[in-house]
């Protein structure tokens, strides 16, 4: 569980915005935010997990192709659209901030409040942090908020930033996704070195970790979103993913949001309060493999000019933004010879109109080198959910392993289950055939007597002997010498598995007839 988040331990701010501190808790928060405190203290896990969608897709005209999520014209959190439009708000004026809605709230502004300082810029990669150096006016931050939506069409990132007051000039703000989160006690060595005797509060950066700008025009309404990329040492070039055609969408509000419309964030002034959609196509480019993202923050930055200063950041917030699929199996357990043996695997974590197909191999080896040929076809993909192989009976007993490789598709990432996980293997034991037998008799001292033994349960291609003996007693404990020699089995062409056999036996003359004991 992130800082911030474990329930009961908020301290409660002054109108000033002055926050206790507890030892644990870093988070400030608003005293108008009773419903933001609430959301906060959802574990950060199942914070970004949006229910897929159905079509069609919300009807209103500022919203991201494939996306319900208005990005209003004029910025807002309420829910304008009819259904299946969504927003920030659960519905119109009045409702709380939609489930899954991840909304970290700053240090309050003033002496406590950490910023960024001593020049830092974008490309250092451990940023200096400072208190207190952030007047309350230009790029001092408020809240910003995440949130993750699948639909049939794809998956999307939404983000909000927002600020105390409306500053002149233009508006600067980055978003860090980083796959690493920084947890000084339980992960430091996930963190950068913020200074020297300060608690690191940003993540150590990693390779392919991602920076999403959000840059408005001194008087502009429609702001560009651009991303970048950590090439190890440096944030790569610019790629603008917002205009006609693009994977981005922003606004700004360009009048107050109220209160009651913003699960109390608000009041907010015209142009502080910013909101965007990404696709994923931007985050997660085709052809590699999948990712995720663990931490997100929100920073100031001073000017247009990308190595500008950075001014006021809010501390990261763990998340969980990834376009990986995941497969989970569960075979057959245990069968007999003779009977089919199956793999399910259930996809998830794909968008609700996933194409593809799932392809199941077998292996008669734990390390899965030798392949069993099984004639079954891939099994096409419709959506998260289960998808049995179809069924193969082996011809051998033996412990059979499963593997399912799911091929992937445009929105979604491919995805394989590994040789010897758990629920993918299938025992194909021995069949348990039973003997029954009826003696011949009675016969006239002189005839021959027999016995038939009925086999059943064996597979048809049963082979072995069946050994017939012969007793004098009721105990069976003298058995007579018959010379008779074990039968080898032949299939009868009119009792299906059953094997009959017989075999002409001389009677013992001095043995009543009808005792003849057989086993
Ligand atoms: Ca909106
Ligand atoms: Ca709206
Ligand atoms: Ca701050």
């Amino acid at each position: 569980m992130s800082e911030g988040n474990t329930r009961g331990q908020h301290q409660r701010a002054t109108p000033k915005g002055n926050t206790k501190r507890s030892g644990a808790v870093r988070v400030a928060v608003f005293v108008a935010l009773p419903l933001l405190v609430a959301l906060l203290v959802v574990p950060a896990k199942a914070m970004l997990q949006a229910p897929a969608v159905a079509d069609p897709s919300c009807a209103t005209a500022n919203v991201l192709s494939g996306s319900n999520f208005e990005i209003d014209v004029n910025g807002n959190l309420k829910v304008d659209g009819p259904d299946p439009c969504i927003d920030w708000l659960a519905n119109g004026t009045g409702s709380d901030l939609r489930s899954g809605v991840l909304a970290k709230a700053d240090k309050p502004a003033g002496s406590t409040d950490d910023s960024f300082g001593k020049g830092t810029a974008e490309n250092d990669a451990n940023p200096t942090i400072v208190s207190g150096s952030i007047p309350p006016n230009k790029s001092d931050l408020k809240v910003f908020g995440a949130f993750t939506e699948t639909t049939a069409a794809g998956k999307f990132l939404e983000l909000f930033w927002s600020r105390v007051q409306n500053p002149s000039g233009t508006t600067n703000m980055d978003f860090e996704l980083n796959q690493k989160f920084c947890d000084p006690a339980a992960t430091p060595t996930n963190c950068a070195n913020n200074g020297s005797g300060v608690t690191p509060e940003t993540p150590l950066r990693t390779t392919g970790d991602l920076l999403i700008t959000y840059d408005l025009a001194k008087g502009g309404t429609v702001p560009t979103i651009s991303i970048r990329t950590w090439t190890g040492s440096a944030w790569g070039p610019a790629t603008v993913i917002s205009g006609a055609g693009g994977s981005a969408l922003g606004s700004v509000n360009t009048s107050t949001i109220s209160v009651a419309d913003s699960d109390g964030i608000g009041p907010l002034d015209p142009f502080t309060f910013g909101e965007a959609a990404v696709s994923y196509s931007a985050l997660f480019p085709s052809g590699g493999t999948c990712g995720t993202f663990g931490s997100a923050y929100l920073k100031s930055r001073s000017s247009d000019s990308f190595p500008a200063e950075l001014k006021d950041f809010i501390a990261p917030e763990r998340v969980h933004i990834s376009n990986c699929t995941s497969l989970t199996t569960n075979a057959t357990g245990s069968v007999t010879i003779g009977s089919p043996i199956s793999d399910t695997a259930t996809l998830s974590g794909a968008t609700s109109d996933a194409g593809g197909t799932i392809a199941f191999h077998l292996f008669s080896d734990n390390q899965c080198t030798n392949e069993v040929t099984t004639g079954l076809s891939p099994v096409t993909v419709s959506g998260n959910g289960d998808y049995n192989s179809g069924n193969f009976t082996p011809t051998a007993v033996g412990t059979y392993y499963w593997t399912a490789s799911y091929s992937g598709d445009a929105n979604n990432a491919a995805t394989s289950t590994a040789c010897g996980d758990p629920g993918e293997s299938s025992v194909v034991t021995k069949a348990h055939p039973a003997l029954s037998t009826n003696a011949a008799g009675p016969v006239t001292l002189g005839d021959p007597i027999s016995d038939t033994a009925t086999l059943s349960g064996a597979t048809s291609d049963a082979g072995g002997t069946i050994a017939f003996h012969l007793f004098s007693d009721n105990q069976c404990t003298n058995e007579v010498t018959t010379g008779l020699s074990p039968e080898l089995g032949e299939l009868h062409p009119r009792c299906g598995r059953h094997l009959l056999l017989d075999r002409q036996l001389q009677r013992r003359r001095q043995q009543p007839a009808g005792l003849d004991r057989v086993r």
